[in-house]
C-alpha cells in the first residue's frame, strides 16, 4: 500500500499505531532518519461515505493553517498535518476492495497522551485548540458537510428512536435503566442545540473531535500539532470545548470498569478552561461564552448516548475489545457526566472568573 503514496525514501517498515476508534491507523518507517516517516491510514468507509471530500477539506484547511504558522514563525511541517498525495496525484489510494487509504507526514519527536496527567498539559492542550479554531477564524473557503448531524443531537434523537424501536441486537431490555439516563435528559439537550439550530450559537469551523489522543505534544509537554482532522466542519466551536473538557478531566479512563475512579477533576477544567480562553477570547461572543460550561454536559451526554446506542446496535460502530465494551464506555462516561453535574455552579463560576480578566 506504500507503495501508491509519493513518499520520500524507502520504506523500512511498516506497523500498526495508535488507539483510534475509527480508522486502521499504521506507521510507516523510512530507512534513513534524513526522510520522513509517514501515517498510513486506512479510512472507515462505513462511517466516512464521501472520504475523497473529508480529505480535500483536510487540504484545505491545512493549508490555511500552514500559512499563519508560516506567518507567526512556526515550522509548518511540525504544527500542521502534511498529506501526502498518492502516486496518481489523488489525496487517497482506492484498493480492489473498495477500501480508502491516506497518508500524512508523521511528526516525531511527539507524544499522543491517552489521559491528561497534569493541570500543565491540560492548559496546553486547552491553548492548541483555541489556536487551532483561532487560525481558522478567518477561513472562508467551502467545507464540505461529510458527517451531517454529527454532534446535532436531534439528529442522534432520530437515531436512538430508530435503533430503539428496532433493537437489533435484543439487547434493549437489559439496559432499560440506562436508556432512562438519556431519556430523563432530552429535553435540557434539545433546548441548548436550538441555539445553535436558530443562530443564536455561531457556526464556526471547528474540529469536532478534540480528545486528548488527537493532539501531539513536545517532549516539553508544549502543545505542537493538533490531528485526526477528518471531522473538520463547520458547527459550534463549543463542542471542542466541551469534548475537550470530556476527556482531559476525567479522573478516570473514558472506559474504566472501576467507577470509583472515575470523576471530573475540577483543577483540570479550570487549566483547560484558561488555556482555551488565552486563545479565543477575542473572538467568542457572550452567548458562546455563556454556555461552556453546560457544553461539557452536552457533548459527554451525547457520548453516553453513542456508545449505548451502539451497544444496544450490536457493535457496529466503534472499535470494541469485548462483548460489553459499549457499555462499559456507556457507564463511565455517564458517571463522568453525573459529576460534571454536581461541579455544575463551579465550573460556571471559574468559566467566569477566567473571563472576567479579559474584560
Ligand atoms: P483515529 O481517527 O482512528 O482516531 P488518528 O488520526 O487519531 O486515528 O490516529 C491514531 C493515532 O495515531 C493518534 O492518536 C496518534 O497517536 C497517532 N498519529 C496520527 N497521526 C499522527 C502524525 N501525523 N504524527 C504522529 N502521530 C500520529
Ligand atoms: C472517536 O476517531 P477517534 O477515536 O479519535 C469518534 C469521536 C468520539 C470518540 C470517543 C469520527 O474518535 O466522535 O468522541 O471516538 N470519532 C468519530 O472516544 O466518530
Ligand atoms: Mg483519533
Amino acid at each position: 500500500m506504500a507503495d501508491h503514496f509519493q513518499l520520500e525514501g524507502q520504506v523500512a517498515v511498516v506497523r500498526p499505531l495508535g488507539e483510534g476508534f475509527i480508522n486502521d491507523t499504521f506507521i510507516i518507517e523510512t530507512e534513513s532518519p534524513l526522510t520522513p516517516n509517514y501515517i498510513l491510514q486506512r479510512k472507515n468507509r462505513q462511517i466516512f461515505t464521501n472520504i475523497p471530500a473529508m480529505m480535500e477539506n483536510i487540504v484545505r484547511v491545512t493549508n490555511h493553517l500552514k500559512n499563519k504558522i508560516i506567518a507567526r514563525g512556526g515550522d509548518p511541517r511540525r504544527e500542521a498535518l502534511t498529506v501526502t498525495p498518492a502516486k496518481d496525484g489523488k489525496l487517497y489510494h482506492r484498493d480492489d476492495a473498495g477500501e480508502y487509504w491516506a497518508v500524512c507526514e508523521f511528526i516525531d519527536q511527539t507524544v499522543a497522551y491517552q489521559k491528561a496527567d497534569t493541570p500543565r498539559l491540560a492548559y496546553q492542550g486547552g491553548k492548541g485548540i483555541g489556536q487551532f479554531q483561532e487560525m481558522l477564524s478567518d477561513f472562508t473557503e467551502p467545507l464540505t458537510d461529510i458527517l451531517p448531524g454529527f454532534h446535532n443531537i436531534r439528529y442522534r434523537f432520530k437515531q436512538w428512536d430508530d435503533t430503539l424501536a428496532a433493537d437489533p441486537a435484543g439487547r434493549k431490555a437489559e439496559v432499560a435503566a440506562e436508556i432512562e439516563w438519556i431519556e430523563s435528559r432530552r429535553d435540557e439537550m434539545l433546548r441548548f442545540w436550538q441555539l445553535v439550530e436558530e443562530g443564536t450559537i455561531p457556526t464556526r469551523v471547528t474540529h469536532n473531535d478534540t480528545k486528548i489522543n488527537n493532539i501531539l505534544f513536545d517532549k516539553e509537554g508544549r502543545v505542537l500539532c493538533v490531528i485526526d482532522l477528518d471531522t473538520v466542519l463547520s458547527a459550534t466551536c463549543l463542542n471542542d470545548y466541551g469534548d475537550a473538557i470530556r476527556s482531559y478531566t476525567n479522573t478516570g479512563l473514558e472506559d474504566d470498569p472501576n467507577l470509583d475512579r472515575v470523576s471530573m477533576d475540577i483543577e483540570m477544567f479550570k487549566a483547560y478552561t484558561e488555556g482555551y480562553l488565552s486563545e479565543t477570547h477575542t473572538f467568542l461572543t457572550p452567548v458562546e461564552a455563556e454556555y461552556l460550561a453546560f457544553s461539557a454536559r452536552y457533548i459527554t451526554y451525547e457520548q453516553v448516548l453513542r456508545f449505548l446506542m451502539d451497544y444496544i446496535d450490536g457493535d457496529h460502530y466503534y472499535k470494541t475489545k469485548s462483548a460489553d465494551h459499549n457499555l462499559v464506555r456507556t457507564r463511565a462516561q455517564y458517571k463522568l457526566l453525573q459529576s460534571m453535574e454536581a461541579q455544575y455552579a463551579e465550573m460556571q463560576r471559574i468559566v467566569k472568573e477566567a473571563l472576567e480578566r479579559y474584560a
